[in-house]
């Protein structure tokens, strides 16, 4: 059963869709719990974060590892839920007001959702008041806002205002990123914290969130 596992973890650092599929597969049919298996994933993508950071990889493969990851998960989500396992943290995630990049705010929203979290994806030009909705409709425990621009990246400023604004800063985590966007931005529009990069970002939340509980 163990080495199914250890496949699985393989597949993921190999970027390998097909194989995680089918090798999830043949673990649940294994009667591996899902919860077992879901922990092996976890730690895998961990490892691809630890070797994006050590530059063994790169983004684009780090981008398909997750896409793995995600494609297991796929398969996993129903069983999660069936067995009552207690869904994880919200968050939902968007590039700012008045930008449209959103390869980098992708490759994060697939590294927090490969490691467990739920993603809520407002997509890009994403407006103060989206943002604000997704906490009070959606729920979110964090908003993750992302900028490529210089001109744009005011607009996170601006967010963080307007959920003081409407008296709802305290329920929810701010973290922001993008190329422009440094740890002193962070601290000079109080946000909760800042991350260069996807796997810091998955790390960054789970601080954040105390995770795993
Ligand atoms: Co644009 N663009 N672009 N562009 N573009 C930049 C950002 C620029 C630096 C290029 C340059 O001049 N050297 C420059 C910004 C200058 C500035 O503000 N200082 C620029 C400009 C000026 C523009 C336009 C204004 C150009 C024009 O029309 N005159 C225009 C603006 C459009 C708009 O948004 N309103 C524009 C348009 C475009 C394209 C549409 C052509 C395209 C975007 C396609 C798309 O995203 N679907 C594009 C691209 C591709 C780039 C560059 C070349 C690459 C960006 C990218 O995807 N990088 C970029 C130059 C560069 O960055 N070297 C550039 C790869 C990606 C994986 O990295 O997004 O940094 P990145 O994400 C990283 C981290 O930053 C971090 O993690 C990611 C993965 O490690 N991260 C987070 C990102 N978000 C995070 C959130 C987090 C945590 C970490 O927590 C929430």
């Amino acid at each position: 059963m163990e080495n199914i596992l250890e496949q699985i973890s393989q597949a993921i650092l190999d970027g390998d869709q097909a194989a995680v599929s089918g090798k999830v597969k043949s673990a649940i049919e294994n009667k591996i719990a899902p919860q077992e298996i879901l922990k092996f994933m976890i730690s895998a993508m961990a490892d691809v974060g630890h070797l994006f950071e050590e530059g063994e990889l790169f983004v684009p493969e780090m981008l398909i590892s997750a896409h793995a990851m995600i494609s297991g998960l796929e398969i996993l989500k129903p069983l999660l839920a069936a067995n009552n396992i207690q869904p994880f943290s919200k968050i939902a995630i968007g590039t700012v007001k008045g930008d449209l990049h959103d390869i980098g705010k992708n490759l994060v929203a697939m590294m927090l959702e490969g490691a467990g979290f739920q993603i809520v994806d407002l997509g890009v030009d994403v407006s103060p008041e989206k943002f604000v909705e997704a906490v009070i409709n959606e729920k979110v425990e964090v908003i993750a806002l992302s900028a490529l621009l210089t001109t744009t990246m005011l607009n996170m400023g601006e967010t963080i205002k307007l959920l003081e604004e409407s008296g709802i800063r305290n329920q929810v985590k701010v973290i922001i990123g993008g190329a422009p966007i440094t740890s002193n931005y962070a601290d000079q529009i109080g946000a909760d914290g800042f991350a260069p990069d996807a796997s810091q970002a998955v790390m960054l939340v789970q601080k954040l969130l105390d995770f795993p509980k």
